[in-house]
């Protein structure tokens, strides 16, 4: 028997069937004593092979991946977690109030995506408690990341309009749902589909640590077509699997550039004959990114080279 993951506690992982049939498995000892550097040798998403056990169903086998999005564990030291695996597109919610996303955080979430080929797509939420200067926010940064190739959107879960627009986007395909605690991802896929009622919360203080609604990943099929994976809000991206030479490859608008730096082993950063300094310069480069981009950098050049 084959399946998919649809949720994994740790314990307990839910499959559900290719005949359809949702079924609660343990994992086979030789999966669970497997050397490996995650904290989750199986993740949801996965195509697995069950056996049946007396009455007990176990993941024997995981199939090969297509992709994953991967993290450092912000709970083992040297362990890194798969947030989820086989997903199509990446939806990344983001807010300009309770809770305000740091664009460096948008922008390592899309380092992470262009790193294992899943493409992005961003959404603004919590339209409703926006003012005017945030909607101009907003407008200078949907001309920002599509420019990049990340189609941007604005919504809110109160707004029929935006609900169709996600649907639109959701519709037939395998999507992940990401972004920090409180955001509204949870809610954006009860609004889409009504059946679901996926536990939420109201976040008083959004600044408060480790006050997280969802907690495991899960995936949903939709009514219209498609899955989605709700996952639990991330507080901080660390990036892994990096080498410090790749990370400019990973923000698309610098790629082109690359290969005109007077320096082969150029790291953009502060070198003479730059292409991406000079573009950082005169505007074509956002300052924002690149700042993140240095950032990244300099942290994945610190990281011991075994822990990368
Ligand atoms: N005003 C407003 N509130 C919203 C909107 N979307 C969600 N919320 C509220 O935001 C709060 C948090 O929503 P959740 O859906 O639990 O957030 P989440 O992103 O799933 O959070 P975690 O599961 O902790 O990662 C709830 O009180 C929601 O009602 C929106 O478009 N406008
Ligand atoms: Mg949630
Ligand atoms: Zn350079």
């Amino acid at each position: 028997m084959t399946g998919t993951v649809y949720q994994s506690t740790g314990k307990w992982y839910t499959v559900k069937l290719t005949n359809g049939k949702l079924v609660q498995c343990r994992l086979k000892g030789k999966l669970r004593l497997q050397e490996s550097d995650t904290t989750n040798p199986v993740a949801v998403g996965d195509q697995v092979s069950i056996e049946l056990d007396g009455g007990d169903h176990s993941i024997a086998d995981i199939h090969k991946r297509d992709n994953y999005i991967i993290r450092s564990s912000p709970r083992h030291v040297r362990k890194n977690h798969i947030i989820a695996s086989n997903v199509e597109q990446s939806l990344l919610v983001a807010s300009l109030k309770q809770p305000k996303t740091r664009l460096g955080f948008i922008d390592r979430f899309l380092v992470s995506c262009e790193m294992y080929h899943v493409p992005a797509i961003l959404i603004f939420n919590k339209k409703d408690l926006y003012k005017k200067k945030d909607f101009d926010k907003f407008e200078v940064l949907k001309t920002l990341y599509e420019s990049i190739g990340y189609p941007t959107y604005l919504t809110s879960i109160e707004d029929e309009e935006s609900i169709n627009t996600i649907r639109n986007l959701l519709k037939a395909k395998n999507t992940l749902i990401s972004g920090q605690s409180g955001v509204g991802k949870s809610s954006i896929l009860n609004a889409i589909e009504a059946d679901l009622d996926i536990k939420t919360k109201v976040v008083s203080n959004y600044n408060e640590k480790g006050q997280h609604t969802t907690t495991y990943a899960t995936m949903y099929d939709l009514s219209f077509g498609g899955q989605v994976i709700d996952t639990p809000g991330i507080k901080l991206l660390k990036l892994i699997n990096l080498e410090p030479e790749e990370v400019s490859h990973y923000f698309p608008e610098m790629r082109e550039l690359l290969n005109e730096c007077k320096f082969d082993n150029c790291s953009h950063l502060n070198e003479p004959h730059c292409k991406v300094v000079e573009a950082c310069e005169s505007g074509l480069i956002d300052e924002g990114r690149f700042v993140t981009y240095q950032n990244i950098y300099k942290e994945v050049k610190e990281t011991n080279y075994w822990d990368r």
